[in-house]
């Protein structure tokens, strides 16, 4: 397959008639569209346009939100300069935040070591090889943060890690429009304690990255894709690794299909697909730290860590 950032165009219609046979090319460029506090800005061939339409929940359910976005970034204004680290918001209006689980035999051992002194690891493996995935509400768009900005650890914890995460966004008829970075801040020694502290592992203020924007395209992404998490402190690197898509246990579908089995979102919602990268047992995340996620055809998001 192509890789979704070195094309500028997809090839979207080919069409034949009885008498002729003739090919045609719909060219639709690969767009990412970012959330400001001016309005929605569209990237677009390296030009940034503030586009007209404001509501960002109705942005995200237009139906052929490519094709819309390409029409509107002709009416939009031409920005001369702008920059994602300082003026893209988090991608996010009304949507919910979920999270699946457990999808990368890294993350499944992990948790199986984090866990086994309170008997909890047995778990992780089951839901490792299970039909059903585990999936978990993570945010409602009040505990995001987006790029630049800080996320938190606890305070009653001591072993924080992010995780970094391929993000789907989709609409309310549950299909993937496009697709973004999550850092799903998580306090390991919590959730180790016992798997039914999950939600307080998880959900707290300010507990989830989100951004720089949204690859808006309803293509798979390569599964040589990389994710890539590099930790810095004081100007130090202090932990980077890396994972790629083919490490990913589940397809992406079959997590949307079970997240929208038996639920509606009316606005669309994000889904953090898991982390395949946990740092060392040793490590744990500090105030002031900077931790940025890359994954290429995206961008990078980057985020500070704070406490209180
Ligand atoms: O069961 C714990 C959640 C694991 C998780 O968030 C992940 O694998 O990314
Ligand atoms: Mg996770």
């Amino acid at each position: 397959m192509l890789p979704v950032s070195s094309l500028c165009y997809f090839l979207v219609a080919i069409r034949s008639t009885d008498r002729s046979k003739y090919t045609q090319r719909i060219f639709i460029q690969t767009m990412k569209l970012y959330k400001t506090q001016q309005g929605p800005v569209i990237e677009d061939r390296n030009e940034f346009y503030l586009l007209p339409e404001t509501d960002w929940d109705v942005l995200l359910n237009r139906s052929d939100l490519e094709l819309v976005l390409t029409s509107l970034s002709r009416r939009g204004q031409r920005m001369t300069r702008f920059d994602p680290l300082t003026q893209a918001q988090a991608p996010i209006a009304s949507q919910e935040v979920w999270a699946a689980g457990v999808t990368y035999f890294r993350s499944r051992t992990a948790r199986m070591d984090e866990s086994k002194d309170a008997g909890g690891g047995d778990f992780y493996d089951r839901v490792y090889n299970a039909a059903r995935p585990e999936i978990f509400f993570k945010a409602s768009p009040s505990r995001v943060v987006g790029n630049g900005q800080k996320v938190r650890i606890r305070r009653d914890s001591k072993w924080n890690v992010p995780e970094p995460e391929l993000t789907l966004v989709l609409n309310s008829h549950g299909k993937i429009i496009g697709y973004t970075i999550g850092n799903d801040m998580s306090s390991r020694d919590i959730e180790g304690e016992n798997p039914l502290y999950l939600p307080q592992a998880k959900v707290y203020s300010a507990c989830c990255g989100l951004g720089p924007g949204i690859l808006v395209s309803d293509e798979a992404l390569p599964v040589e894709t990389e994710i890539v998490l590099e930790i810095s402190r004081q100007g130090q690197q202090v932990f980077r690794g890396s994972t790629e898509l083919s490490s990913l246990k589940r397809g992406l579908q079959e997590l949307v299909d079970y997240l929208f089995r038996e639920d509606q979102f009316p606005h669309g919602c994000f889904l953090l697909t898991g982390t395949g990268i946990v740092p060392p047992d040793e490590f744990s995340l500090e105030v002031d730290d900077e931790i940025r996620i890359t994954i290429e055809p995206i961008g990078t998001l980057v985020n500070y860590v704070t406490q209180g």
